[in-house]
């Protein structure tokens, strides 16, 4: 009863879509590590929760709490991922409230996915700090943080090659390379509205946490720290957390081991795209003409969607599995190329391999992740015309590995690779952050 009472409660709102909800456990776990009296709720959808606490996991002071995923009784996913997010969208904040009424403890801090803008009202309301974590990078945060100026400067659907050279460090980007919902497409859909949102009322957190080090893009962090309170680089958190190495059930590194150095193509959309047919052919076909090495992890079934015979033809010198333990691929001396959507933890796995990129964005903020890394730190390359071609991939292909320019791109993410691990380091400046980020959520 004693120790309840000297006990200081945390509710963590998590995302429970693509990879929000694995990182911001992860946060959450090692604060716990530096926090012993303070007991973190990690508010999830049931279904989320499930796959990210194992049965023998020690619930003792991060515990997982349901909270409703809105969707109708019965429902059975159909194929469009878009479906369930929208669903959930509509159950907050009611959602998250309730789960926490029902909880019945007084909590004294809100750390949040930074999507979840309405936690700052529910701070509010509670007198506690709100402390968003923003698991992308900082050029898309400062995006969202400065969006109601970009929309003025930019105009909405104004032409697409306009640069927002008056934002500091942005010269290169271009209206196009921004997000859906930020100057065209569905300005108003519920998920724009909550990013739009969220850009407004992040400057009202108490500090802002991102999985993102300081040293990646000086110009912008520092731009950002003139707009946030207290913005915390707290990364790349998965150097200061890797994920257990016990599933390598494929054999990728054994594979991998008998490849030469810096030959393979590493190929991978993240935890929801596969593209559509059509481009699957044609980087099938560049693969198989090209024959360069590949490990591809595949969403989906290979045999039905890729070319027939390709897997037999292509069985020497292919490998594809299902699931990679992708930050120990990218990590291995024979791969030579990233072939990637450009989501922010693949990017960061890239860099901290010394890995550069072929970049075929889908959606959210790749396109401006894409931007960033082939014209701002020039590591990687856009695919030509957006679309992988059999022609535009086997050239990006060649350029990467096999030609010079390939070779100063593999030096260039080299430094970066330098400044990744130099921030996390003894008295790096992330965990200087981090940190700073302990004593601001056990402080009382
Ligand atoms: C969303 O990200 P995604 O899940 O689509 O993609 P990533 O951010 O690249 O994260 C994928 C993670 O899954 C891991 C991989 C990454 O940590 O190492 N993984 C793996 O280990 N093995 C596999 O075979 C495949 C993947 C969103 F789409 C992005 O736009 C955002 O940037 C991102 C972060 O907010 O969330």
């Amino acid at each position: 009863e004693g120790r309840e009472n000297s006990q200081k409660h945390i509710a963590v709102f998590a995302f429970p879509f693509a990879t929000h909800a694995t990182p911001l456990l992860s946060l959450v776990r090692k604060l716990s590590q530096s926090a012993p009296d303070v007991k973190f709720c990690f508010f999830n959808t049931a279904q989320s929760n499930e796959s990210l606490f194992s049965k023998d996991d020690d619930f003792e002071r991060v515990k997982p709490c349901t909270v409703d995923s809105g969707l109708p009784e019965g429902y059975t996913f159909g194929g469009n991922p878009h479906e369930p997010v929208d669903y959930f969208l509509k159950a907050t904040p009611g959602n998250y409230k309730k789960a926490v009424a029902d909880t019945g403890l007084p909590f004294e801090g809100l750390v949040t996915d930074a999507f979840f803008w309405f936690s700052k009202e529910m701070a509010d309301e509670m007198r506690v700090p709100w402390i968003p974590y923003f698991t992308a990078g900082p050029r898309p945060l400062l995006i969202h943080v400065d969006i109601d100026d970009i929309r003025t400067r930019l105009g909405i659907n104004g032409p697409e090659d306009q640069t927002l050279e008056f934002l500091p460090g942005c010269s290169a980007i271009r209206a196009m390379d921004l997000p859906d919902g930020v100057v065209s497409g569905f300005l108003d859909s519920p998920f724009s509205r909550m990013l739009h949102k969220m850009g407004q009322m992040l400057p009202f957190a108490s500090a802002v946490a991102i999985n993102s080090f300081e040293e990646i893009d000086p110009i912008v962090v520092q731009t950002l720290k003139s707009r946030l309170p207290n913005l915390l680089n707290i990364g790349p958190f998965i150097l200061r957390s890797p994920p257990p190495f016990s599933s390598d059930i494929h054999g990728c590194i054994d594979w991998l081991n008998q490849r030469p150095k810096a030959s393979v193509a590493y190929i991978c959309f993240g935890s929801v795209i596969t593209p559509p047919p059509q481009e699957l052919e044609a980087l099938a076909e560049a693969l198989e003409a090209c024959q360069f090495p590949f490990l591809w992890s595949f969403r989906g079934k290979a045999e039905e969607m890729l070319p027939k015979g390709f897997l037999e033809r292509t069985n020497d010198k292919g490998l594809i599995v299902p699931w990679a333990p992708q930050l120990k691929v990218l990590g291995h001396p024979s791969i030579g190329v990233f072939v990637t959507h450009c989501g922010w933890n693949s990017v960061t796995e890239s860099i901290i391999g010394g890995v550069p990129m072929i970049c075929r964005p889908f959606f959210a903020e790749q396109k401006l992740n894409q931007r960033t890394v082939e014209a701002v730190w020039g590591f990687g390359l856009a695919i030509e015309g957006g679309k992988f071609t059999k022609d535009g991939t086997m050239k990006a292909l060649k350029v990467i590995l096999s030609s010079e320019e390939g070779k100063l791109m593999r030096e260039k993410v080299g430094v970066f690779k330098e400044l990744a691990f130099k921030a996390v380091d003894s008295d790096g400046s992330s965990i200087k952050n981090f940190n700073f980020l302990v004593d601001f959520v056990t402080r009382r």
